[in-house]
């Protein structure tokens, strides 16, 4: 038995790359060639395979740490033949693949050419008709599957514009455009199979980058041009390798999609396999990374009801889709609204589809009622102004929606049900006070949330304010900041209308809708014997959950939420 120490092989240009993920452990049995860690650059992900088959007695990298060419990754007993050529282990397993790009570039300096990819210093030459873009070289790579298009004909085409993903079974890289131009037809398709030189694209109106002249081994003063304009003969440049991209959360109630999910080569086809969708996952591991374990307690939880995918959550019976039948109601009526006139039908956003969803569980699931009040607001927005007034230098405005969350966090500490969520057959009383606020976006309806409103001062709120409803209509909004809200409150109070029933935004048990305040003619008794006057009126519409709560205390609650936007001073009592 001998002890073998495994190394990282020649990964080309590869330098102090990130252990981001071991893939065995002390005890295994591994075989030559099998991975045993992931490692990570900017810009590619590879597994490092093993050069000898053994058991593994000892790790010699742990997660996070940087390797390079020659680092010890583990140490394996070594069996049979391995063991007997231990004196000369298996030199670097040759399925490592460097970055192809890099490689290149490493090629290039070793001929003293200039890499037809360099990005800096690149020039533009126009070239006349189309051009065709072929696969670059991609080094080891043979027979390689298209399992990501992610350009469409008639797209704008930048030059290194990433058209397509490939993957084999140990890396996955995108092949970018050799020119800039627009995609006039795409030659491949997901599940292809691809090689070096294989016709990729046709661009039409196309320009090649050339690098910026640069001395020449010859002595020459010119640049060669990379990849000549000439139509139908453009060189392969390298590709790129990267699989990189923010990870994405999974959040049903509303998260936009931030790129593709972050994952090695071997989790995504995992995942494909069961076709889990991994921009779904929210990653375990280093760097919000998918693991397979991820994968595996995600589709568990799907099969136990407990999540649902975007899919299955767009086929809920939202819409006509649903059919109705799921609550043994006639069908959805199916008109082809094409016979009484023209029509566009066009996709509902991703957003819109699952908050959708979400509604129609909470409209169905809830027995809500909605009361409806006013509050007098005549000596709060005077105040309101007054500050804004005073505040105009800090650029902070203050609207009367941070008034009504400071309000509200008063009402629900005096009536507690209306800060609980219903478990089973127990209440869950929240002993913090997070308000979510409606915000209207071009993706749809978003709820980010002021968490511990209680703690922060109406200058604060609106502040915080201001920066989610900026974000949340940028679509920037992380899954953090729209999760843990205990009430929320919807507000069309600068849109206009008078009052509305909100839904209530499970698994809170209660919602404030706020309408435009309007100045109305009061009965004041006390006034020269009674009289009229003028009064500043806000309308409530506070929707509720009956199984929590009951019509009397809602009463309660929009009176006494009156009573402190009447007077404001009554939040410090
Ligand atoms: N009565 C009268 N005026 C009001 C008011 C009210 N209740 N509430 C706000 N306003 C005024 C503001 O003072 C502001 O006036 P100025 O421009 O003169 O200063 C104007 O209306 C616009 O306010 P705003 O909408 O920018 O700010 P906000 O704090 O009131 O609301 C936000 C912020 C993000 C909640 C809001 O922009 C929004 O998206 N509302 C829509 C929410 C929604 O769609 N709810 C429905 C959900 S159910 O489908």
């Amino acid at each position: 038995m001998a002890l073998i120490d495994v190394k990282v092989p020649d990964i080309g240009d590869f330098d102090e790359v990130a252990v981001i993920e071991l893939l065995v452990k002390v005890g295994d049995t591994v075989k030559a060639e099998q991975s045993l860690i992931t490692v990570e650059s900017d810009k590619a992900s590879m597994e490092i395979p093993s050069s000898t088959a053994g058991v593994v007695k000892e790790l010699k990298v742990a997660l996070g740490d940087k390797v390079k060419q020659g680092s010890v990754v583990l140490v394996v007993e070594a069996a049979g033949e391995a063991a007997a050529s231990a004196a000369a282990p298996v030199s670097p397993a040759p399925s490592v693949r460097a970055e192809p790009a890099l490689r290149q570039a490493q090629d290039d300096r070793d001929s003293g050419q200039a890499s037809p990819s360099t990005s800096s210093g690149q020039t533009e030459i126009a070239a006349s008709g189309p051009v065709q873009v072929l696969v670059p070289d991609i080094g080891d790579f043979k027979d390689v599957a298209v399992i990501e298009v992610l350009v469409k004909p008639g797209d704008k085409i930048a030059l290194e514009q990433s058209l397509i993903t490939v993957e084999s079974d140990k890396a996955s890289m995108e092949i970018p455009s050799s020119h800039a131009g627009v995609l006039k037809e795409l030659k491949v398709k997901v599940g292809d199979t691809v090689n070096i030189g294989d016709l990729l694209a046709i661009l039409e109106g196309a320009v090649a980058a050339s690098p910026s002249p640069q001395p020449s081994p010859q002595g020459g003063e010119g640049a060669k041009p990379a990849a000549p304009a000439v139509p139908a003969a453009a060189a392969p440049q390298a590709a790129s390798v990267s699989v990189v991209a923010a990870p994405a959360a999974h959040n049903p109630t509303a998260s936009a999609p931030v790129g593709l999910p972050h994952a090695s080569p071997s989790v995504r086809k995992f995942a494909r396999e069961l076709g889990v969708p991994l921009a779904e996952i929210k990653g375990s591991g280093l760097k919000g990374r998918i693991t397979a374990e991820d994968i595996q307690s995600f589709t568990k939880s799907v099969m136990a009801g407990a999540v649902q995918t975007v899919a299955q959550a767009a086929k809920a019976p939202a819409s006509s889709g649903g059919g109705g039948s799921e609550l043994g109601l006639i069908p959805w009526p199916k008109v082809d609204f094409a016979k009484f006139g023209p029509i566009e039908r066009k996709e509902m956003g991703r957003i819109k589809k699952i908050s959708g969803a979400n509604l129609l569980r909470n409209a169905v699931m809830i027995p809500a009622v909605t009361n409806f009040d006013d509050a007098d607001i005549t000596d709060l927005e005077a105040f309101r102004v007054s500050t804004n007034k005073e505040n105009e230098k800090s650029g902070v405005k203050v609207t009367m929606l941070a008034f009504l969350i400071k309000a509200c966090v008063a009402a629900l500490k005096k009536f507690p049900e209306f800060n609980s969520s219903l478990d089973g057959d127990a209440l869950v009383y929240k002993q913090f006070w997070h308000i979510g606020f409606a915000a209207d976006t071009p993706n749809g309806l978003m709820v980010p949330v002021i968490k511990d409103a209680d703690k922060k001062g109406v200058l604060q709120i609106s502040q915080e304010m201001g920066e989610l409803a900026k974000k949340a209509r940028e679509g920037k909004l992380s899954p953090a900041e729209m999760s843990g809200a205990t009430f929320t409150i919807s507000s069309l109070g600068g849109i206009g209308g008078r009052y509305f029933t909100p839904i209530i935004n499970a698994p809170e048990v209660a919602i404030l809708g706020v309408c435009k305040s309007n100045m109305e003619p009061v009965w004041d008794a006390n006034k020269d014997g009674g009289a009229f006057v003028p009064r500043l009126m806000l309308p409530l519409s506070l929707t509720w959950d009956h199984r929590v709560i009951d019509g009397a205390a809602a009463a309660r609650f929009n009176a006494y939420l009156g009573q402190i936007l009447g007077d404001f001073r009554r939040v410090l009592l």
